[in-house]
Order: structure tokens, then C-alpha cells, then sequence
């Protein structure tokens, strides 16, 4: 692990508000860059969110907090408008139509100056993260800031034709580019990434994983590290007393039928209609899983202010009455569970271990971590769930020898996936989860941050850690 002292940049800051103070957030990204930050004197920089008390530091979190603060103008215009309803649905493909507005714009560009300005000072390393701050690569170069940069996408990169919609998309380009290492979970987001710069700009030769830049005489390395969670952790508490009680009760409620589970936060990205078509089509052909299947949906609240947000909790609502309208025979229990709220740890684990499959089925995804805390709940507890899991999603690369994979597009193909999910033999799925758990915690949280830190270290140049033959290849 390389020894300079490490700043992070992401949207958020790593706490949030509890009675009478602040405290670490729960988050996987904080709890997993804690220890690297924890041990070097580090700093994260981010939006406070809106809280005008926002120390500098909180009790029981070793970090310096360095707080951006954004006028309800900025929100609406970097946050809610550039980020949510123009980066978001552009980098998964334009499958909702992204909105081109050059005051948006202009915000993002303002408000990515001040995440850049915030924190300067000190040799670090400089982590950057996101769509939200994809010009802050650049800023930092621009302002001096000293160390290597690196930057890391959790969405994933559209092909250069959708890429190139985007009035901005030369800024952007130049603001990734500003960094030294730039990072996506996986080959085919980080081809998207070649491609798109050598179709876009004509001072790049890509080799290998290398972009030369000619005109600033600087090599920008790109890498796929898939994120993944704490395995170990999450295993432990997925066997722990609280989940269990949870789930002993909930396997009375459900006694006599056989679960299908989607967990995901509310976002046209997520496939959740196209699963209930699927779902409902299966219900429509098979009478008799009509009194014998469930299915859970957990979805979380997400993005209320957009109204494409909005639109879609009303159509999934629409779907989930009107698929219950049709199937629930009287007396009987309804065929669709649905939960639009967030749901506590404890909870969530008694559902992935009560599952008999998981439906995993977004439209576009950069990695999804449902997955993985599926397959690690239900590997931990001796479970035989199957995974059903969209082949666009990042994690599709690293389970496409045991999850059942689909196109979430294909409804009757997705219900014929579901039911083939449903008849697999216990012994064939127990093994298939096994083998997917393995892959899990061979490639936890804490292996993809070592190896993002240890590559942008190397790749920065004047790093104490790079050799002279690293540092001139740079
Ligand atoms: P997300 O789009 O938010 O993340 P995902 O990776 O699935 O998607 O993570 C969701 C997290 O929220 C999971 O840890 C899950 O347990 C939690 N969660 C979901 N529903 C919940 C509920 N009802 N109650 C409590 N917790 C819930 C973005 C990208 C992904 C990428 C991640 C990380 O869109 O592609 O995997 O970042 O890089």
C-alpha cells in the first residue's frame, strides 16, 4: 500500500446526522477506503448535503472533512439537472433521453471547480469519483494540486456514437484525461473509454492499456477493477442471530411458497418493469404458480425530484396492482410483496438467505452489488437461491459461468430464465452459489482499493513508490 496521504472526492461526505452530533455513514465506499485513509492523515472532500453545522472532523472517524456547500441553485443544476438527468441516463446508454442544458452545464462546471479548490495543498494521492466530478481530474492538474490522480467511474461508459450526443462531451473528455489512471469495473466500460477518445480527439494513440496523450506529452493508464463489498463481513453477519430470528419468521409467512426477490433502488436503469411484465407473464402461463410463487420486490426511494423518477413509481405501482388485480385468488395471499422504502441490514440479509432466486435484471448497470451480497449471504448460510442476472450489468462478467444470465428486454425470454431459475436441481444451484461466493471473497472491497491505490501511485510519477523507468512511461 503506498504510503502519501490519500484525499477522496465524491458527491457526498462520508457521515451523516444522528441525534446530537455526526457519525461515519454506512455506506461500502466509506467503510471501504476507511483504512487506507484512517492510516495516512487523509482527507475526503464532498457535499455536505445542505448541513450548516458540518465539522471538520467527527468523533471515531480519523479523516479530515472538507465540506463543499451549494446553493439550491447549484443543487437543482449540478446535481438533480447535469449529473442526474443528463450524465445519468447518457453514460447508461441514453436509455431514458438525456436533457442537453447549457445552464446545467454551466453549474456543473462551477460547482466541479469548487470540489477541485477545496483541498490542494498538501502531496497527496487524489481519488476521484463518479460522473458527479468528472471535470475534477483536469481542475486539480490545472491548479497545481500535487501527487498522482486518479479517477474511477461506478457508472458504466456508453459506445462512442451514444458518448457523442453530449454538447460538453470535449470537456469531459479533457477532464477525465487530466488524470493519471482512469478507472471503470469493467473491459468492455473501459473500451467504450478508448474508443470514445480516439474517435473523439486527435491528439491520442492508445496501446495496450495506455492513452499518449501527443499535444501534453503525458500517458494517461486505464484499468477494469470491478468494486466488490466486504465479503468477510458481510458473510459473518448474514449467519448472525439477527438475521436468522428475521428469517425464521418470515419463512412462516411465506410457508407454502417459493420466493423471487428484487432489491434495488427506484431508477429506470434497474429493469424493475421489465421484471414485472416478465413475472406477469409467467403468472399468466403457469396457473399454478399463481398460488405457490411470491414475489418481494424491495425498492428503494430514490431521485423524487426528477420527474422521470416520479413517472416510473407510478408505472411500477400501476404494474404491481394491476398483476396482483389479476392473480390473487381470495384468501390467498398476493403474488407481488412490494416495499418502496429503504429496509435496516439485519433484514435485507433474511431476505437474500429466504430467496429462491434473485432477480438481478438492469437495463444497463456499472457493476451491481446486489448481486454480490446475494451470492455471499446465501454462500455463507449453505443456500441454493440462483442468481437471475442481466448480462448488462458489470457483474454479469464475473458470474457468467453460474449466474443465469438474461436480457432483461426479452420478457418472455426473462420469464422463461425465471422458471428455469425455479426447476434448477438444490444440488446444481447450492454449487453454483458456492462457486460465485468464492469469486466474491477472492475479490473483496479491500482488494479493489489496493489495487486502484497501488496503480495510481505507480502511474503518477514522483511517487516515492516509482521506479524511474514507471515515472519516465508516464
Ligand atoms: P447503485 O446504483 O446504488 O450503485 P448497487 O450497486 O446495486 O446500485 O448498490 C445498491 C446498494 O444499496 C446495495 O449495497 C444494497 O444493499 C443497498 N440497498 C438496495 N436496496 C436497499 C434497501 N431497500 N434497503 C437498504 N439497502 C438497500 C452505483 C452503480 C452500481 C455500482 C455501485 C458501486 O449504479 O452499478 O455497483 O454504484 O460502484
Amino acid at each position: 500500500m503506498p504510503a502519501l496521504p490519500l484525499v477522496a472526492y465524491a458527491n457526498r461526505l462520508p457521515v451523516q446526522k444522528i441525534r446530537g452530533g455526526w457519525q461515519a455513514s454506512a455506506g461500502g465506499l466509506v467503510a471501504a477506503l476507511r483504512p487506507a485513509l484512517e492510516t495516512r492523515g487523509s482527507a475526503w472532500v464532498g457535499w455536505d448535503g445542505g448541513a450548516e453545522d458540518m465539522p471538520r472532523r467527527v468523533d471515531g472517524l480519523d479523516i479530515e472533512l472538507a465540506s463543499v456547500s451549494l446553493s439550491r441553485r447549484e443543487v437543482a443544476g449540478y446535481y438533480h439537472g447535469f449529473s442526474n438527468s443528463t450524465l445519468w441516463p447518457l453514460l447508461h446508454g441514453a436509455i431514458e433521453q438525456p436533457v442537453f442544458d447549457p445552464g446545467w452545464w454551466q453549474t456543473y462546471a462551477a460547482v466541479n471547480e469548487r470540489f477541485a479548490a477545496a483541498e490542494t495543498g498538501r502531496r497527496a494521492i487524489r481519488w476521484v469519483h463518479d460522473y458527479q466530478l468528472m471535470l475534477v481530474p483536469e481542475l486539480l492538474r490545472a491548479y497545481g494540486a500535487r501527487g498522482p490522480i486518479g479517477f474511477f467511474l461506478h457508472t458504466p461508459f456508453p459506445p462512442p456514437e451514444v458518448f457523442a450526443r453530449l454538447p460538453w462531451r470535449a470537456q469531459i473528455l479533457a477532464g477525465l484525461l487530466g488524470a493519471d489512471v482512469v478507472s471503470f469495473h469493467t473491459d468492455s466500460h473501459r473500451d467504450n473509454f478508448v474508443r470514445t477518445c480516439l474517435a473523439l480527439r486527435d491528439d491520442v494513440e492508445a496501446k495496450a492499456d495506455r492513452l499518449r496523450l501527443l499535444d501534453a506529452n503525458r500517458t494517461v493508464i486505464t484499468a477494469a477493477h470491478p468494486i466488490s463489498i466486504d465479503a468477510a463481513d458481510f458473510a459473518h453477519r448474514a449467519s448472525g442471530a439477527g438475521a436468522t430470528r428475521r428469517l425464521n419468521s418470515l419463512r412462516q409467512q411465506f410457508e407454502g411458497r417459493r420466493v423471487l426477490l428484487g432489491v434495488d433502488r427506484l431508477d429506470y436503469t434497474k429493469g424493475i418493469l421489465e421484471r414485472l411484465r416478465a413475472l406477469e407473464l409467467l403468472l399468466e402461463l403457469r396457473r399454478p404458480l399463481r398460488s405457490t410463487l411470491a414475489f418481494l420486490q424491495v425498492a428503494v426511494p430514490s431521485r423524487g425530484e426528477i420527474r422521470e423518477y416520479r413517472q416510473l413509481r407510478a408505472n411500477v405501482e400501476q404494474a404491481v396492482g394491476r398483476i396482483n388485480g389479476r392473480f390473487t385468488e381470495p384468501g390467498h395471499d398476493v403474488p407481488v410483496h412490494y416495499l418502496h422504502r429503504g429496509i435496516t441490514p439485519d433484514r435485507l440479509l433474511a431476505y437474500y438467505r429466504l430467496a429462491d432466486a434473485c432477480l438481478v435484471t438492469p437495463l444497463s448497470d456499472g457493476m451491481n452489488l446486489v448481486a454480490k451480497e446475494f451470492v455471499t449471504a446465501q454462500g455463507a448460510t449453505g443456500g441454493a437461491g440462483a442468481l437471475v442476472l442481466s448480462e448488462f450489468t458489470g457483474a454479469a462478467e464475473e458470474f457468467r459461468d453460474d449466474a443465469l444470465l438474461c436480457n432483461p428486454f426479452d420478457v418472455d425470454g426473462l420469464a422463461a430464465t425465471i422458471e428455469l431459475a425455479l426447476e434448477l436441481e438444490d444440488d446444481d444451484r447450492r454449487a453454483r452459489i458456492q462457486r460465485m461466493a468464492a469469486t466474491v471473497a477472492e475479490n473483496d472491497v479491500y482488494a479493489w482499493v489496493e489495487r486502484e491505490l497501488d496503480l495510481i501511485a505507480r502511474a503518477g510519477g514522483g511517487t516515492r513508490r516509482a521506479s524511474g523507468r514507471e515515472r519516465s512511461a508516464a
